[in-house]
């Protein structure tokens, strides 16, 4: 028993699992594995080094792992009708970080989200490897609808020439133009790399446009709206396989994660399911009742709405910033991150707002009348957020409605 051997550990994991519980998560990036999922990641598998891909590995004794390499790479070439499909990224970051390595040399021009405008850390900033070891570049939003605009970006791309345009977001509620962009690479002779880490699940239940036959590189998590465990992967078309695979290991990883892809291998047979469809269309319905809700209760959401799993409430009209607004959403038992909104005022430690989503909450089950009654929490939480006895009373509140979604029943 853990709790014999560490008991530290063994109690926070049970703390974790009473959090999670508890309280309403609204993270856009997380989600709630199944058991089966769970089990995977939790097996035997993790003894197992397997450097190498399935047949050309550096250790004996993988003839079971190289079959679970193999089924997980063939269920991702399906579910997204791909060529070529790597598995063993650890991470979305790693992800990229292949596809980069692979396309680039040290100082070519790349192209990406600005973070502070949606972006991902890895699209160029400078306090990441992808904007120490390349040149970048930004596009942003339209200042007026706050959504991508497709002319600029192609007049910034024809001014920077970049080798590498990388679309994609972390922060963004709306549809994704892959073919457009796909044509501004095109026309300015770079690659395109798509990486679908929030919209994946999305991409695969068919209710986004996919990128797989626009982009060069497609590259995206598994533990998102995909709902599988924590980690990455890549897709590509055949001419590109063997510098992709070669990039992620020996380029960039020892080891892969057998475990973790096992548990990928699952959420993959999961997302082919029937059943995984109707929960992305959940998803989606979820976070356009909590888009309208949230308008008729005076909150800015910005581009007005929300196309996908995610909404970005723009809180100065609450006279709130993201971080107070964070905190108090969490002393009632809210979880939410901060996040600046495009053209923020205020620093990204702070920002002007919060991004909610609805890929968690739809897993546990909840559907229109209980989105009704989190936009009430929330609304609540936010004009008590200097009250923290009030704020107690949500929490209870919260906590009641909460376990009537239950997780990984005892
Ligand atoms: N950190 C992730 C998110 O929350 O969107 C992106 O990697």
């Amino acid at each position: 028993m853990l709790r014999n051997i560490d008991a530290d550990i063994a109690i926070l994991i049970k703390r974790e699992i009473q959090r999670q519980r508890e309280t309403i998560n609204l993270i856009a990036s997380e989600n709630y594995v199944s058991k089966s999922v769970l089990t995977v990641v939790g097996s035997i598998l993790t003894n197992k080094y397997a450097e190498g891909f399935p047949g050309k590995r550096y250790y004996d004794g993988c003839e079971n792992v190289d079959k679970i390499e193999s089924i997980a790479i063939e269920r991702l070439k399906k579910l997204f009708n791909a060529e070529h499909a790597n598995v063993q990224p650890h991470a979305g970051s790693q992800a990229n970080m292949a596809v980069y390595l692979a396309t680039l040399k040290p100082g070519d021009v790349i192209l990406g989200m600005d973070l502070a405008a949606g972006g991902h850390l890895t699209h160029g900033t400078k306090v990441n490897f992808s904007g120490m070891i390349f040149r970048p570049f930004y596009y942003g939003v339209d200042r007026e609808t706050e959504q991508l605009n497709y002319d600029e970006i192609l007049k910034i791309a024809e001014n920077v020439k970049p080798k590498l345009i990388i679309c994609g977001a972390s922060a963004y509620p709306r549809t994704i133009d892959f073919k457009k962009f796909s044509e501004i690479a095109k026309s300015v002779g770079a690659y395109l790399c798509a990486d679908i880490a929030h919209i994946a699940g999305i991409i695969a239940a068919g209710l986004h446009p996919s990128p797989v036959d626009y982009a060069e590189f497609v590259t995206g998590t598994t533990h998102k709206t995909l709902r599988g465990p924590r980690g990455g992967f890549i897709l590509c078309k055949k001419a590109f396989a063997q510098m992709i695979d070669k990039t992620v290991f020996p380029g960039i990883q020892g080891g892969p994660l057998v475990h973790v892809i096992a548990g990928k291998a699952v959420a993959f047979k999961e997302a082919m399911n029937r059943k995984f469809h109707v929960y992305q269309k959940q998803v989606l319905e979820n976070c356009s009742l909590m888009a309208r809700g949230l308008i008729e209760r005076n909150f800015r959401l910005v581009t007005g709405g929300t196309d996908n799993h995610l909404i970005l409430i723009d809180l100065r009209n609450k006279k709130i910033t993201g971080e107070a607004a964070q905190r108090a959403l969490g002393a009632a038992g809210i979880t939410v991150n901060r996040n600046a909104i495009p053209y923020d005022p205020l620093p990204p430690n702070i920002a002007s707002g919060i991004r909610i989503g609805t890929a968690a909450i739809t897993t546990r089950g909840m559907k229109k009348n209980d989105i009704e009654k989190i936009i009430e929490f929330i609304d609540e939480a936010l004009h008590y957020a200097d009250d923290f006895d009030q704020l107690a009373v949500v929490r209870k509140q919260v906590k009641k409605f909460a376990s009537q979604f239950p997780i990984y029943p005892e």
